[in-house]
């Protein structure tokens, strides 16, 4: 089993709401580890970065000004098969569709307030990671 880092950001949904510590207790329980942590107002530049895959899609303008409306908590988790972990921990994209369990499929009804982000594969967490702190 590989030992993968991955990126994880607590949206501005879930930092408004108070989630933040919840979603870091679900992941240090589950034994990853926290490398490196930021709340940031992001930038449009790297809002645009990180979601540069979905520019062309209907939801893009909504969801570049969601991300950029607050803080957002940027974290790097390390451990075995971090990024599959992660995902398989936060849940579908839609969270009505994402079992209970799940950090969406317990905190959300929004597509887009779906309250926490995870990179896909590792070669997006590597992305992602380059994006967020350089
Ligand atoms: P992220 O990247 O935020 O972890 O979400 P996912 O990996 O689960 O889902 P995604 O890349 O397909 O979507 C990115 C982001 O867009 C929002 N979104 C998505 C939206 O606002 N409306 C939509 O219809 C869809 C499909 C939610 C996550």
């Amino acid at each position: 089993m590989p030992h993968q880092s991955t990126f994880i950001m607590v949206k501005p949904d879930g930092v408004r709401r108070g989630l933040v510590g919840e979603v870091i207790a679900r992941f240090e329980a589950k034994g990853l580890s926290l490398e490196r942590m930021e709340l940031t107002v992001p930038s449009g530049e790297v809002a645009a970065r990180h979601y540069a895959e979905h520019r062309q899609k209907s939801f893009y303008a909504g969801l570049i000004d969601f991300i950029t409306s607050g803080p957002v908590v940027a974290m790097q988790w390390s451990g075995e098969s971090a990024v599959t972990v992660a995902r398989t921990m936060i849940g579908s994209t839609d969270p009505v569709g994402a079992p209970p369990g799940t950090i969406r499929g317990d905190f959300g009804l929004d597509v887009q307030e779906n309250i926490v982000h995870g990179s896909d594969s590792p070669d997006s967490a590597a992305r992602e990671l380059a994006i967020w702190f350089g």
